[in-house]
């Protein structure tokens, strides 16, 4: 399987992210991917490509484009009115207040874009989320080729995103760009399978009142895990779109047997849909040993999930990459799933 390695990665490179009232050292940082990509050299999985520049127009698809221009001029605006370092949120549109007015203060605009404090703004989180989302719309060039399959190796990653704001570590959600680049080039039907620790937020609510793409994640209760505010069972689509969206929330340390009948359940519903393009949103935070999510996953069910991926016979399938925090481990995670796909396909 061909790789797009997204080089500009490391321009998103945050040193201390809030937690509990304090600044920590950051989770989501460069040497992840950087492990990856040697993990997935010496594995030898494949040609390993640079992104194409596709242009901005089909983040607009996805994106509203006045987010799009705040993200990418917000660290540039933050040094100019002084801020040092990285750029953090601190006040936030809930409920009752307006998120209809956009404010002309840099600070409230940092909260009406941003759904939490723990997603440093840096100086190069706009240079390396563009590029991460021209790597995942080249993924997609290849996976809808002759091959049928590709491999997305970006970061930050993005299935936190949403149409208008950022979070949970992530800027541009890759996985409902890809998605809707698919759509406009004539697929019907899009899945989308995300198996990262956390429920995708972003992709969820991207989606929600549409049925030519199906939304399907097996992650953390959300009564106790990230995102905490969305990706309970109930929540199955609204409108055109009921009926095109499943959640399968475990509890925090669930057994890998809750976890592979959770994810038999979600792929038993996107096999009812027959997607043209399988995209999954490959988060490998499930890892037993995740610094900051509670599976049990290890390199023998990180290998199963990739043979359970082929067996599901997508024509197309496309891995884009979400968290993993275990940074040496992720690498190694990552190419079991990949090798276990390309066994399963035979
Ligand atoms: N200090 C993804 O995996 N909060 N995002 C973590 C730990 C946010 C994870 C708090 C976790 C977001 C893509
Ligand atoms: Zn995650």
């Amino acid at each position: 399987m061909r790789t797009v390695y997204n080089q500009r990665h490391a321009a998103h490179a945050a040193t201390h992210e809030f937690f509990r009232g304090r600044l920590v050292p950051a989770f989501e940082v460069p040497a992840r991917a950087d492990y990856v990509l040697q993990a997935v050299q010496a594995a030898q999985l494949g040609e390993i490509l640079s992104p194409f520049d596709h242009g901005i127009a089909p983040l607009e698809r996805v994106h509203a484009p006045a987010y799009l221009r705040f993200v990418q001029g917000a660290h540039a605006e933050w040094r100019s009115l002084g801020g040092e370092g990285d750029a953090f949120p601190a006040v936030w549109p809930v409920r009752s207040l307006r998120s209809d007015v956009e404010p002309a203060s840099f600070a409230a605009r940092m909260g009406l874009y941003s759904m939490d404090s723990g997603t440093p703004l840096t100086a190069g989180s706009w240079e390396a989320s563009y590029w991460g989302a021209q790597a995942a719309l080249t993924g997609l060039d290849l996976a809808l080729g002759d091959e049928g399959s590709a491999y997305v190796l970006t970061r930050p990653p993005g299935h936190h995103a949403g149409a208008d704001f950022f979070g949970g570590y992530c800027f541009i959600n890759n996985a409902a760009v890809a998605a809707q680049a698919a759509r406009d080039r004539g697929m019907a039907r899009v899945a989308i399978l995300d198996v990262d620790y956390h429920h995708g937020n972003g992709t969820q609510a991207i989606f929600y009142e549409r049925s030519d793409v199906f939304y399907a994640s097996v992650h953390g209760d959300p009564s106790t895990e990230f995102p905490f505010f969305l990706g309970h069972a109930d929540e199955r689509g609204a409108g055109a779109g009921l009926g095109f969206n499943a959640n399968y929330p475990l509890s925090a340390g669930a057994s890998n047997e809750a976890w592979f009948a959770a994810l038999e359940g979600a792929l038993a519903q996107v096999a009812g849909f027959a997607p043209e393009l399988l995209i999954v949103s490959l988060g490998v935070d499930t890892y037993v040993e995740d610094p900051i999510s509670h599976f049990k996953l290890d390199r023998p069910e990180f290998a199963q999930l990739g043979r359970r991926i082929a067996a599901f016979g997508a024509t197309k399938t496309l891995f884009l990459q979400e968290g993993g925090y275990a940074t040496e481990a992720i690498g190694h995670n990552v190419v079991a799933v990949l090798r276990g796909f390309e066994e399963g396909q035979g």
